[in-house]
């Protein structure tokens, strides 16, 4: 099994978040690359680096304007005589208008993006084009005839839409690497987010497509971040009705129940006879992660790598979320492991 990897992630950095009504150093931090390539180092897995693409190919998940808006958006800042780093903190909410694209820098980083946790600095945009080139290349590989690959993606990205960044989240890479198995010929892709956090950004993607099934398990977004998205009711519209599936459970919730949901998961990815899986693999449903809730044990991963291998799908696995910084490695190489 191929990794992929890309040292200019540490481009992204130095940004705060507003948590909690306080600006902090974001929880996604470049330690995390760190500690997961030492992990794959450790158990002897070789990395390499990405393919370089033409900014064409993200527009076939993301609106051109909208990524030409991150592409500039720091420049822009810079050319009004600032520095450090854009975070936004007003969204056109219900009432408002979102028809028309306002002309003012922090106008548009509202009208772009969901939440105050989500800065971009001087390298935002060149670290999220080379994540977004790792799952390209993951996928690549998997066209191209191998079992697996992993993208050690960062920034993370299924929570960004087609047209709107946030959680951390500004590509999209699990989309595009679903996107990119279906211009190789996969004709039926599915994807599966086991992220803590509902991946809103892939099912707005592949919300009206039957041919990108999407199935998550993650936080009940009663109470779970990101709240307006990720309920059981939602199935997907038009063509794509009955290809979305949101499993939403508990804070609290143990490995026992997860484990049930989970195979209630893959049954539904199996029933859909895909072609390929793409993995959004977040390992935020740590029990340790420090802004998640679920309870499952580092000993769980091998087991959850395992039965998602067993659908015995080409397989792309793509890098999302997991905040317990020096916890995560052991746990991601755990899942890996089952596809190695
Ligand atoms: C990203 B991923 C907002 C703070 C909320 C965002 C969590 C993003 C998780 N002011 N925190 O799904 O792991
Ligand atoms: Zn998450």
């Amino acid at each position: 099994m191929k990794l992929i990897h890309s040292p200019l992630h540490a481009l992204h950095d130095g940004g705060m978040e507003l948590f909690r009504g306080e600006l902090v150093p974001c929880f996604e931090m470049p330690s995390r690359v760190d500690h997961i390539l030492g992990a794959i180092e450790r158990a002897g897995w070789a990395v390499e680096g990405p393919r370089d693409y033409d900014d064409a190919v993200l527009a076939s998940v993301h609106d051109a304007d909208y990524l030409a808006f991150l592409a500039g958006a720091y420049d822009a800042w810079r050319a009004e005589g600032r520095d450090g780093f854009l975070l936004a903190g007003a969204f056109p909410a219900r009432g408002m208008r979102r028809d028309r694209v306002p002309t003012g820098l922090h106008a548009r980083l509202g009208y772009y993006s969901f939440d105050a946790g989500s800065p971009i600095v001087a390298g935002t945009w060149q670290a999220a084009r080379a994540s977004a080139h790792c799952a390209l290349t993951a996928a690549d590989l998997v066209a191209a005839g191998d079992r697996s690959a992993y993208a050690l993606c960062r920034p993370p990205g299924h929570h960004a839409g087609r047209a709107m960044f946030g959680g951390y989240c500004y590509i999209n890479n699990a989309a595009l690497a679903a996107q990119r198995l279906r211009d190789a010929g996969f004709a039926k892709v599915a994807a599966l987010d086991i992220d803590y956090h509902h991946g809103n950004g892939t099912q707005d993607i592949f919300w009206t497509r039957d041919d990108v099934l999407f199935v998550s398990i993650h936080g009940d977004p009663n109470t779970e971040y990101p709240f307006y998205l990720g309920h059981a009711d939602e199935r997907g519209a038009g063509a794509g009705e009955g290809f979305n599936h949101n499993f939403p459970l508990p804070r609290g919730t143990e490995w026992a129940r997860y484990a049930a949901t989970l195979d209630t998961a893959l049954d539904a990815v199996a029933a859909y006879v895909p072609d390929a899986l793409v993995v959004s693999l977040g390992v935020d449903i740590f029990e340790g992660d420090p802004i998640s809730g679920f309870k499952l044990g580092a000993e769980t991963f091998p087991l959850l790598g395992a039965r998602i291998a067993s659908l015995g799908l080409p397989t792309v696995l793509v890098q999302e979320g997991g905040y317990a910084v020096s916890e995560i490695g052991d746990i991601v190489a755990g899942v890996l492991s089952a596809f190695a």
